[in-house]
């Protein structure tokens, strides 16, 4: 046994470049390939889709305004983001290495027009592996909050998925035979161009499809609490357990935000301006003149995690009709934030008209904490988390 597998790195050590042969695993065949791919495809699809969603709702201006009903719709697709994009991980992998040797195989010599259909072929795929590791590394970085880069995650994210699915449906369209040939037999009897005899006590090819889709189950398993709330026990690995200032998970703190406590003191006014009249609230006043009301809406952060909260406050549009503010006005929520994106936003016309979007006052039946923007922070339905601005001091109608 040593001794063939010193062989082995003999041989391939003496070549430069190894063959297809050096690989000669009965495992890494299109009958698993095809299989894996059929699940990579659903989750890139998936993944794609409430990617288009989640970019559409982040933007300023929106030609078609994003909707504010069902209030949990993007927890529900950004939980779905997430959990597709993990369960991809081990699949990816597990697909990577099953076409290993693929990429030792030659070019054919001679024919021109073999050659540049094959090197055609190769830059597609190597589109399709650049786009689908960056996607799937950055999205997991992202989900753990580091950012150990210099360009726009959400930009970049974007771009790269049309690489991605672009790729993906070339791919697919290429392969179409050999996926249609090998899903039609049975896995570890198909021979395609792999050898078929399964050695006695060797790892068959559905156990290796058993064992890729149990890894799957178990990265979905490990993050998926972050969002479905009966799974938080077993999350081990979800980013956001759950816990924070009054039950509820806080992504940039007070601190990194370089709130200070002479912000948020007995000078804080809220501000309209750009209104007909133009208007400056304290805290007191926001508590006292106007009516508290409570709604139970989700702050569903881009990272994947989400929570439910009470909140209770004062119906943005009740302040809106007080400052003579027309119903249809964009606003810019602006906040008390020195450092770090996201201390402005732009509230859509019918986020602002809808009477469940709150300036709240409370969390969970307390006070804000300063954490979560006290002393009052937006909280609208159906909108990603990073646009529910926290420490307000100024809203401004555009
Ligand atoms: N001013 C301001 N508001 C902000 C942020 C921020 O960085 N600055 N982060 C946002 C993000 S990314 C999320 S997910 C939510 C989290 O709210 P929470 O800390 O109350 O849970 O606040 C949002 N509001
Ligand atoms: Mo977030």
């Amino acid at each position: 046994m040593s001794t063939n597998l010193a062989d082995r790195f003999a041989t391939v050590g003496a070549k430069a470049i190894p063959t297809p042969e050096d690989f000669p695993s009965r495992l890494r065949s299109p009958a698993i390939s095809a299989r894996v791919g059929v699940w990579l495809g659903v989750t890139f699809t998936i993944c794609f889709l409430t990617g288009l969603i989640s970019h559409y709702a982040q933007n300023e201006s929106q030609p078609i305004a994003f909707p504010t009903s069902p209030f949990w719709g993007y927890r529900v697709t950004q939980g779905l983001h997430v959990i597709s994009g993990t369960a991809a991980i081990p699949l990816l992998l597990v697909k990577l290495w099953s076409v290993l040797p693929k990429l030792f195989e030659m070019p054919p010599r001679g024919q021109v027009r073999a050659l540049a259909v094959s090197l055609l072929e190769k830059v597609s795929i190597a589109a399709l592996v650049g786009s689908s590791i960056f996607m799937l590394a950055s999205g997991l970085l992202n989900t753990a909050q580091w950012y150990p880069w210099t360009f726009s995650f959400r930009a970049t994210h974007y771009a790269l998925a049309w690489v991605a699915i672009g790729s993906l449906i070339v791919h697919i369209a290429v392969k179409l035979p050999i996926i249609r040939e090998v899903l039609g037999a049975d896995v570890d009897a198909t021979g395609h161009d792999r050898p078929t005899a399964v050695a006695p006590g060797a790892l068959s090819r559905r156990g290796l499809l058993r064992a890729t889709w149990a890894a799957a189950g178990v990265a979905v398993l490990a993050t998926a609490g972050s969002t479905v709330p009966l799974l938080r026990k077993i999350s081990v690995f979800a980013v956001r357990t759950g816990d924070g200032p009054q039950g509820v998970p806080v992504n940039r703190s007070a601190e990194a935000a370089d709130i200070r406590s002479t912000d948020v003191g007995a000078g804080w006014t809220l501000s309209v301006v750009g209104a007909a009249t133009a208007s400056a609230w304290t805290l007191d006043r926001l508590r006292s003149e106007l009516t508290q009301r409570t709604e139970e809406l989700p702050i569903a952060c881009v990272e994947g995690w989400s929570a439910s909260g009470t909140w209770t406050g004062v119906r943005l549009r009740d302040l809106l009709d007080l400052a003579g503010v027309p119903r249809g006005r964009d606003l810019k929520m602006i906040s008390l934030q020195r450092r770090g994106a996201f201390g402005e936003t732009v509230l859509q016309a019918n986020f602002a008209d809808d009477d469940r979007t709150l300036l709240a006052l409370q969390l969970n039946g307390e006070e804000l904490d300063i954490d979560h923007g006290y002393p009052v922070r937006l909280i609208a339905p159906d909108r990603p988390g990073v646009l529910q601005t926290k420490w307000l001091t100024q809203i401004e109608v555009l």
